[in-house]
């Protein structure tokens, strides 16, 4: 298990210019013929080492003569040849038999639904053929692809088709040439019988783009969402960063055995059918938003990823911190940003806070790893996005879109660093970005302590706000962090800011760069209230003395959505603690906090959507991140009995806002999703006052809705409870849409995030259910992805069988989907949260895990990072 340093980074001794690759696809085996055209890069190098694994070598030739066995090395990792000094350039003809179709891991070209489909980011290109797999060798591809033309009479590659026949012994042949040099890893080919929907899109400059989604055949009638969201992210990405599209066909496959959620391969992106198929009948509107992000981050990627991509695995943020920037951007341009942003900050506190204060922690630029495909974490992506919207905040969107002109015009075509991005911006804009860099290669979340003094005398306020991190230890250094902020007077009136940059202004941005410093503002009348990190302008924790008043002051009055939902959060969370800490969750809850909720309740001029995010309490994770010893009984028992309090309370309104958002039409300026969202908010609190009414009025929902979002909503409103209605939807539900996978992946997700005795009994039995199989990633995650991440209840009982179902499973994985195997550790990383008996029960698991035999390195590394 040997660990990789971004310190030791070596240019290639050889470059590659040109492949010829001819696949040759069988039942039995695959055989794939490449022609590289090679040149020397290093004037010093005596061999060539090419990456192989899970590979057969067939034959290898140099400038056409085949090489003798004692002429070249081969072990399980890679191709070894002796390269006289004198040779420049030259080629190779290397022929590999591959088996597809026993290729469980899912990397590499391998078989989903009696189609071939592949999946080489980040390392999958090396179990196609011998080659040097690593992002800054970028080349020009020309692939053949050849077989049986009834069972694969679609036959995929990136770029464009130039050549199509039916060979002499009756199989097909087809040609695809992408004159775009690139890296392996955004290789594609796909061969199967597929049925095609095709749009086309019009540039700006004029030239026709032919869109083309495959999908199997059966499901041509739900690629209409997609295919709309491919069409807004090419304008958009036109109009908002002058990025046009450079293909003369843009191609989406939908597969639906798939590690990740998508893959921006050049011209063919190659997608889980998770986020390509949907009708309002089979798919929730979160679906189809998740639908319309994926989408456009693919897409995105053609020019944040493609066109200009990472020198090294080190900068994978470089392209993917951008491009879920750019997909936040668009999503919020798209619908309702305030919505947008309280989802994208939800899943950063959720995924990526818990991973920055674990053992688990790294920057977003790591600077080692034992195997790349455990670094596509939530911090590389999320917490890479919230390092460029810093900087998209600091510059301002004109000066950061002359820096982003500057980055494509300089770097186009290249393999580069976050360095060389950095600089690109800070060219294009003119702005000092030196101590901004820091972002980059320091772990763990930082926390901001903030201090409040007014002087009556004066009317002088001084803000004091102070840095630390838990995680960056004695070389601490202060990062420099945007601090959007705005001040109200006692009535939550804006104080327009009487000097200083922002003069006139009732938000501005200010630069915290020291380890402790005051922000000082004149000429008030009486002490401000200060809204501190508007929209969430940097990635931090805020300590900040709030009492429950304060806090629904701004719940209720602040001008800045983000902030005013986050005061709620933070008034829930405070209150919840409390409750916890009394060891009461029928203490009555604060007046403060029913009569903020009261507000927005009452209040008709909030988007539905914003409404439902305000009302809804936060979630038992995000409770358990604020308690030195989570107690995970203790938070659902309190959350749960506040929602009861909550429902009980305002009973009539929540019936009202029901049967307003179920029959009226949506207000003309929302969605109808938005109206759903807070229905089911509703719901979800009427159940929670125990009346059996409320049963009743799931079941009817369930029986008379016509849109999968309304029928998960029931489901998921009485999954906790054991009651005849309840057993008898699910089971409704499993008859009805049995034959649709994605539709029962909701089925198994919502059972496995029951909170109910029969639990961990339950789970075990869908296991066993002859529709659960762990070959299927999606349906995999379903159940124990869904377990261990969404259910701390039962998988933190206190038996420690929760525990026990994961390593089994990851033991089970570790074999077939190392990948997807190491993705479940997390969970047991956390084990230094929990009470001590709970520690000794998860640290055995990861004890267990390492004693695994044929231990990958993917489980590996994080098994014992976590433990250590
Ligand atoms: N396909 C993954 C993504 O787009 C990795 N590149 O993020
Ligand atoms: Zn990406």
């Amino acid at each position: 298990h040997a660990t990789i340093y971004l310190k030791d980074y070596k240019e290639p001794d050889f470059l590659i210019k040109t492949v010829d690759l001819t696949v040759e696809l069988g039942e039995a085996d695959t055989i794939v013929t490449s022609r590289l055209d090679l040149a020397r890069n290093n004037a010093a190098a005596k061999k060539l080492s090419l990456n192989g694994e899970y590979l057969e070598l067939v034959s290898v030739a140099m400038d056409g003569r085949t090489l003798e066995a004692a002429e070249y090395e081969v072990d399980g990792k890679h191709l070894t040849l002796n390269i006289p000094a004198k040779t420049d350039g030259f080629h190779l003809d290397i022929k590999t038999r591959i088996k597809p179709q026993e290729n469980t891991a899912l990397e590499g070209l391998y078989k989903s639904s009696g189609n071939f489909c592949t999946q080489c980011e980040a390392q999958g290109f090396r179990r196609i053929t011998y080659y040097l797999d690593r992002p800054d060798v970028m080349a020009v591809f020309t692939t053949t692809i050849i077989g049986d033309a009834t069972r694969y009479p679609v036959m995929l590659s990136n770029g464009n088709l130039t050549a199509e026949k039916i060979l002499s012994d009756g199989r097909k042949s087809v040609t695809w040439h992408d004159p775009h040099p690139k890296p392996a890893y955004l290789f594609a080919l796909v061969a199967g019988d597929l049925a095609m929907v095709e749009d086309s899109f019009t540039t700006r400059s004029g030239r026709d783009i032919k869109l083309r989604i495959f999908v199997e055949k059966g499901n041509e009638d739900k690629c209409g969402h997609a295919m709309t969201s491919l069409k807004k992210s090419m304008k958009w990405d036109e109009e908002k960063y002058g990025r046009e599209y450079d293909l003369d066909i843009f191609m989406i496959v939908a597969v639906s055995d798939f590690n990740m959620g998508a893959m921006e391969n050049k011209g063919l992106n190659v997608f889980n059918s998770k986020y390509v198929l949907a009708s309002p009948e089979t798919a929730t509107d979160a679906d189809f938003d998740g639908i319309e992000s994926v989408i456009a981050h693919e897409y995105f990627h053609n020019w944040t990823g493609n066109r200009i991509t990472c020198r090294d695995w080190f900068q994978l943020t470089l392209k993917e911190g951008l491009t879920v920037f750019r997909d936040q951007q668009f999503s919020a341009d798209m619908n309702s940003a305030a919505v947008q942003r309280i989802g994208d900050v939800q899943r950063l506190r959720a995924a990526q806070f818990p991973e920055d204060a674990g053992p688990l922690a790294h920057p977003i630029q790591p600077q080692s790893y034992v195997e790349i495909n455990n670094f596509y974490t939530a911090t590389v992506y999320e917490k890479g996005a919230e390092v460029i919207r810093m900087i998209h905040t600091l510059l301002g969107e004109e000066k950061f879109r002359k820096g982003m002109d500057l980055y494509f015009e300089r770097h186009d075509g290249q393999a580069v660093t976050t360095e060389e991005f950095v600089s690109a911006l800070e060219g294009g804009s003119g702005v000092d970005l030196t101590q901004f860099r820091r972002w980059y290669v320091t772990p763990g979340t930082p926390e901001i302590t903030v201090n409040e003094k007014f002087d009556e005398k004066t009317g002088t306020y001084k803000l004091t706000l102070q840095q630390s991190n838990a995680k960056a230890g004695a070389d601490f250094k202060p990062l420099h962090i945007p601090l959007r902020m705005g001040l109200l007077d006692e009535n939550g009136k804006a104080i327009a800011f009487t000097e200083g940059p922002f003069k006139g202004k009732n938000s501005g941005v200010f630069d915290l760069t020291k380890k402790r410093e005051t922000f000082t503002f004149a000429g008030l009348k009486s002490p401000p209230r200060a809204s501190l990190f508007r929209g969430f302008s940097a990635p931090i924790k805020i300590n900040q003395q709030m009492d429950d008043r304060d806090l629904a002051f701004f719940f209720a009055k602040d001008e800045d959505l983000f902030n005013r939902w986050d005061a709620g959060q933070r008034l829930a969370n405070n209150i919840i603690l409390k409750q916890i800490e009394k060891q009461d969750e029928t203490a009555a809850l604060p007046e403060a906090f029913m009569e903020a909720f009261a507000d927005i309740l009452a209040d008709k001029d909030l988007d539905r959507a914003f409404t439902a995010a305000a009302l809804t309490l936060p979630g038992e994770q995000d409770i358990a991140q604020k308690m030195p010893v989570v107690d995970v009984d203790a938070i659902h028992k309190v959350r749960e009995g506040a929602r009861r309090q909550i429902g009980l309370r305002f009973e009539e309104e929540w019936r009202r806002l029901y049967d307003e958002c179920s029959c009226a039409a949506a207000p003309a300026n929302q969605p109808e999703s938005s109206s759903r969202k807070l229905k089911n908010t509703a719901l979800t609190y009427l159940i929670a006052t125990g009346k059996e009414d409320y049963v009743g009025l799931a079941d009817r929902q369930y029986r008379a809705s016509d849109n999968m979002t309304d029928s998960v909503a029931a489901l998921s409103g009485l999954k906790d409870i054991t009651h005849p209605v309840r057993e008898a939807l699910f089971a409704d539900y499993y008859d009805k849409w049995q034959k649709d996978a994605l539709v029962i992946d909701k089925w198994f997700m919502l059972q496995a995030m029951a909170v109910r005795a029969s639990t961990i009994a339950d789970v075990k039995a869908l296991m066993d259910h002859p529709a659960f199989t762990l070959r299927n990633p999606n349906r995999m995650r379903s159940l124990i992805g869904a377990f261990a991440s969404g259910n701390p209840v039962y998988f933190h009982e206190r038996s420690g069988e929760g525990y026990r179902i994961l390593s089994g499973v990851i033991a089970a994985l570790n074999k077939t989907n190392p990948q997807i195997a190491a993705r479940l550790v997390a969970p047991l990383g956390q084990w230094r949260r929990y009470d001590a008996e709970r520690q000794g029960l998860m640290t055995a698991e990861l004890e267990k895990i390492l004693k695994l035999p044929d231990l990958s390195d993917h489980v590996y590394e994080m098994a014992n990072k976590s433990l250590h």
